[in-house]
């Protein structure tokens, strides 16, 4: 991806774990190199087809000016949230905070917190079969388009499907949602979780009867395995509920750990069948 570097803006401020950095103040470099494609720009030389390094320098300048935090590390993480949130062309960003009058009484040239933050492209299953089932997907997406650091992208139909599992329970509501988050994966998990208590989500039996369900299907092309979190989702290529709604938003996205897109892993179930049906489209 293309780049904008903004190279040691020089700034003055109160950030410091001791009291008195709050007060005097001293001498920061911010560095900031943007990803973003000037691809139109270059062949239009339109400036609202890229990312204005003026206004980016600016809004670096207020914040760092406007705020007091103890850590550089803090200035480096609510400088790039800023940037990502504000300026829509700006897919990611490396950000440098420098403290050349750093107080540790050693001659140094300067010390320096760098960070990465970047969009990151997720799929959703999102699922419920108790009381008013379209309604509570509906809840789910409304809650994600109101955060601030997720954009719901792409919504597919919801589908009506049979219950997957050994589980005696009603039909489901199915579907499946693309987002563009700020979030890491473990941010966003707990942040469903929060959705899923506001829907009344009580977890009882396992794979049994619930108002809502959200998860976790793909994370960029991530693989991660911890104790709370499994992206890509363990059974996702086993499951019509999932496979259907995602490959009409999402057929070319690619199981990272399959190396095969969502279209051929839908095709496989299909031809393969598993057990659990679509029943009817649309409820
Ligand atoms: N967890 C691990 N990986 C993930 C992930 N990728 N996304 C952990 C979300 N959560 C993940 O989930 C249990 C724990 O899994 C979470 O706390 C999280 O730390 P849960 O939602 O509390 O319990 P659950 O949903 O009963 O269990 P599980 O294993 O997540 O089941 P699934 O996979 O959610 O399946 N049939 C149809 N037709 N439609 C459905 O939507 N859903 C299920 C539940 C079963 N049958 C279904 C459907
Ligand atoms: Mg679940």
């Amino acid at each position: 991806m293309d780049q904008i570097r903004i190279e040691n803006l020089e700034l003055f401020c109160n950030h410091g774990a001791k009291p008195e950095e709050n007060v005097l103040g001293q001498k920061f470099y911010v560095s900031a190199t943007l990803h973003l494609d000037t691809r139109k720009a270059g062949l239009t030389d339109d400036l609202a087809a890229s990312a204005h390094y003026g206004k980016v320098s600016r809004r670096i300048k207020a914040v760092m000016e406007n705020n007091t935090y103890q850590l550089i590390e803090r200035c480096a993480e609510v400088l790039a949230r800023t940037i990502l949130l504000e300026f829509p062309s700006v897919q990611g960003i490396d950000l440098e905070v420098k403290k050349p009058w750093a107080p540790i009484g050693l001659p140094v040239e300067y010390v320096s917190v760098c960070v990465h933050r970047r969009w990151h492209t997720v799929y959703l299953s999102i699922g419920s079969n108790m009381g008013d089932r379209r309604g509570y997907l509906d809840l789910a997406v409304e809650r994600l388009s109101g955060m601030e650091e997720v954009r719901v992208t792409k919504k597919s139909d919801y589908i009506v499907t049979k219950p997957y599992g050994n589980v005696e329970q009603e039909d489901f509501l199915n579907g499946c949602l693309e987002l563009r988050t700020l979030l890491s994966p473990h941010e966003l998990l707990a942040a469903l979780h929060e959705i899923e208590a506001m829907a009344g989500r009580e977890r009882k039996i396992r794979w049994g009867p619930r108002t809502l369900d959200l998860d976790i299907l793909l994370y960029d092309d991530r693989i991660l395995d911890s104790k709370t979190l499994t992206i890509p989702h363990r059974e996702m290529h086993l499951r019509r509920f999932v496979l259907e709604p995602l490959s009409s938003i999402a057929p070319y996205a690619v199981h990272p750990l399959y190396h095969c897109s969502v279209q051929e892993l839908w095709e496989r179930l299909q031809a393969g069948e598993t057990g659990e049906n679509t029943v009817e489209k649309g409820k």
